[in-house]
């Protein structure tokens, strides 16, 4: 579809994660659900997932059925990161050092065993993390969403958007104050406002009101 015709966009599905592990919260979906109905004109759906390898992915093909959006974000919790981390890539690799809400562990199981070993995200995440600096946000692209339930959920999802003209990816949230001990945290509100950012910019990319140059094409980043 031809770029200039984004200027009416859109809907904005975004995912966070029921709790899993020892925690009893899980601040991706708290932030998500404290997001505003709306941002820039665009509709703002918000679900949660299950943490269980295969159910979460299939119950998000389901939504991307149900509400046909231009764009898709889905967020989870990473535990020792100090910031908001936009995810580059799913890898098609499942790892589980704890078990899923199901009691589900794989241990080394490609993800998709006829698909590619990685696949790259489609939001704007070199600009997501530059527009999160500007904010006064702490931000970094990360490079690995892990081996667990969100990496599958990102690599799966990538799969079901590719070659469509949805955006879509991953990106990785902190715990919150009274969470895990001796773990970096960022308070709920600043999830929030940095989650509110990320969807702006991927809205504003998308209609063509933000230019971005920075991130590296799929081609020349199998071959760096
Ligand atoms: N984080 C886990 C799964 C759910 C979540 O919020 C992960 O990083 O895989």
């Amino acid at each position: 579809m031809n770029e200039n015709n984004h200027t009416d966009c859109c809907t904005v599905l975004i995912t966070g994660f029921e709790p899993f592990g020892e925690d009893t919260i899980n601040p991706s979906y708290e932030a998500v659900r404290l997001m505003p109905e709306e941002i820039c004109g665009a509709a703002i759906i918000k679900e949660r997932l299950p943490v269980v390898f295969g159910e979460a992915a299939d119950q998000l093909q389901s939504m991307i059925n149900r509400y046909h959006p231009d764009i898709v974000i889905c967020t989870g919790l990473a535990g020792g990161r100090k910031g908001i981390t936009p995810e580059l890539l799913g890898r098609n690799r499942m790892e589980a050092r704890i078990p899923d809400n199901r009691g589900n562990q794989p241990q080394g199981a490609a993800i998709d065993k006829d698909g590619r070993e990685d696949r790259i995200s489609t939001l704007p995440v070199h600009t997501m993390v530059d527009r999160l600096w500007d904010a006064g946000i702490p931000a970094e692209v990360s490079h690995s969403a892990g081996t667990f339930v969100c990496n599958e959920v990102l690599y799966r999802l990538l799969g079901m958007t590719g070659g469509r003209d949805i955006m879509a990816g991953f990106i990785h949230v902190p715990c919150i104050p009274g969470m895990q001990d001796d773990q970096p945290t960022m308070e709920l509100q600043e999830i929030t406002r940095a989650l509110e950012i990320c969807v702006e910019t991927a809205v504003r990319v998308r209609r063509g009101e933000v230019i971005i140059t920075e991130r590296v094409p799929e081609e020349d980043f199998t071959t760096l």
